[in-house]
């Protein structure tokens, strides 16, 4: 491809920014990389790239390196807030994300693309519909906010890979031609204000997944989410409904089965053979079937696929059961919905974790089912006083500790048989931990710890 932009600024040095920083330089593009925050990691990172000739400049993202540039890329976790949009957008210079960058370049290969977003369970899908794709024998690069970058997979793709992209709202907001030839909306929830001024923005954001369709396309919707459902109406391509017992939608649920209405009405998947906890995965497993069938999959790789997923790390992860208390690693729920499907998935009496970083979630919604459904409630990190703010007046009565450590401390302290200790903290881990992973670790290693392995049984 014939790469149209001779200077480009890249903006973060993180996972994106590296790989798009190092593809851009490797054809020839003079690449300026501005990054906020330096620490030594970053410097011997940015001294590999000098050499390159990329030139990575730490600090402020600066008005004056717009003066030579022509194309703007930043990374997901810049927030639209950030000035140096206003600036680029009134000096008329693109804006692409680096699942755009990706797109351009196989674009002329018409690549085979599914993109899967929405606020919760995106990782599961995209995961679960890459297994089954490679299960049948098809060439998956999966790729996207799952943490493997679209721009990565492109140089060894071949003709007829197929691309399983997770999209996050952030990636979305600055795509310009990207097209998906197969779109999934799981779900939209209130989520990231920390990045998008409005709701609005956010949901916008999402529904651009669908504006580069066409009537050749296949745009999946889950009639479950209001949000998802209403952006029906937005869809060019082939709408295809996920949703609740109604035998004209693509997949529902009728007496203990997945139905499939692609090629001919039948059941697929029996709701005991799945492993994975909760309503929300069952939908996300709807969208894997549908997806999976569109793409010509047997029905019988599918559904083993799909009976013998056990779901991915910290989500709604069991992690062990000692004493017949039950430990469940759900680090992952970094928003208030998130924690809401987790509350919904488990019958046993809880003791709940939940803290951390709040993005901006309110979680008045939340307050009744931590009522109805928790034995105690233990609030730890920056968010503990803000989350307490909405059970006081429902009368819950909460610990607070600052540290997830003393939080967790305080959960073995409470726990009796037939409990359930859960890690859901419905905010980000940024307080105390560099991600959610650590969050989920360090959870686990204190179980560990506090048990004793040798006395731990895991079932
Ligand atoms: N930075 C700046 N200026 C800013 C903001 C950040 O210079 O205004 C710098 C940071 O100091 C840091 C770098 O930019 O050095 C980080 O960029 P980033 O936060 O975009 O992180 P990456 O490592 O590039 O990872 C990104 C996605 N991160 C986010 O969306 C926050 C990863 O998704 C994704 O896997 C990866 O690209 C590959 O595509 C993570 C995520 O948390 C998993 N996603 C959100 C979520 O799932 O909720 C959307």
């Amino acid at each position: 491809m014939e790469f149209p932009f001779k200077n480009v600024v890249v903006i973060g040095l993180g996972i994106s920014g590296l790989s798009v920083a190092k593809k851009l330089n490797s054809i020839g593009v003079n690449v300026l990389l501005t990054e906020v925050k330096e620490d030594n990691e970053k410097k011997r990172i940015a001294v590999e790239l000098e050499k390159k000739g990329i030139k990575v400049v730490f600090g402020k993202h600066k008005e004056e390196f717009l003066n030579v540039c022509d194309l703007v890329i930043p990374s997901p976790g810049v927030s639209i807030m950030e000035p140096f949009f206003k600036k680029a957008k009134e000096l008329r210079i693109p804006i692409w994300s680096e699942v755009e960058l990706g797109y351009q370049f196989i674009k002329n290969k018409n690549p085979m693309i599914v993109g899967v977003t929405g606020t919760n369970g995106k990782t599961t899908t995209v995961t679960l519909i890459g297994e089954i794709l490679k299960k049948a024998g098809k060439k998956v690069k999966i790729v996207g906010n799952i943490g493997y970058p679209f721009i990565n997979a492109v140089d060894n793709a071949e003709d007829d890979s197929i691309f399983v992209v997770e999209l996050s709202s952030f990636q979305l907001y600055f795509i310009k031609e990207f097209k998906p030839f197969i779109s999934c909306i799981l779900n939209v929830k209130e989520d990231h204000f920390d990045w998008h001024p409005t709701f609005h923005d956010y949901i916008q954001a999402k529904s651009r997944i669908l504006m580069n369709q066409t009537s050749n396309d296949y745009a999946l919707f889950n009639f479950y989410d209001d949000i998802s459902k209403k952006l029906s109406r937005k869809a060019r391509a082939r709408i295809v409904v996920i949703g609740e017992n109604n035998p004209d939608y693509s997949a529902y649920i009728k007496d203990n089965f997945i139905m499939s209405n692609i090629g001919g009405k039948k059941k697929v998947i029996e709701l005991e053979k799945i492993k994975l906890k909760g309503r929300h995965n069952i939908i996300n497993l709807m969208f894997v079937l549908v997806t999976s069938q569109l793409l010509g999959v047997r029905e019988e790789i599918i559904k083993n696929e799909v009976e013998s997923f056990e779901g991915l790390s910290h989500r709604l992860e069991r992690v062990r059961i000692h004493n017949g208390i039950e430990f469940i690693d759900d680090s992952k729920a970094t928003n208030p919905s998130s924690l809401y499907s987790a509350l919904d998935a488990i019958e046993k009496p809880v003791i709940l974790l939940v803290g951390g970083k709040n993005k901006g979630s309110k979680f008045d919604l939340i307050a009744t089912k931590l009522k109805n459904k928790c034995k105690a409630v233990i609030l730890f990190g920056e968010a503990a006083d803000e989350i307490e703010s909405y059970l006081g007046v429902l009368n819950v009565s909460v610990i607070k500790e600052k540290k997830l450590g003393d939080a967790i401390k305080e959960a073995f302290g409470k726990a009796v048989s037939g409990d359930v200790i859960l890690l859901s903290p419905g905010c980000a881990s940024f307080d105390e931990f560099s991600s959610y992973r650590e969050r989920g670790e360090f959870f686990k290693n204190e179980i560990s710890r506090r048990i004793g392995n040798e006395n731990a049984k895991v079932s």
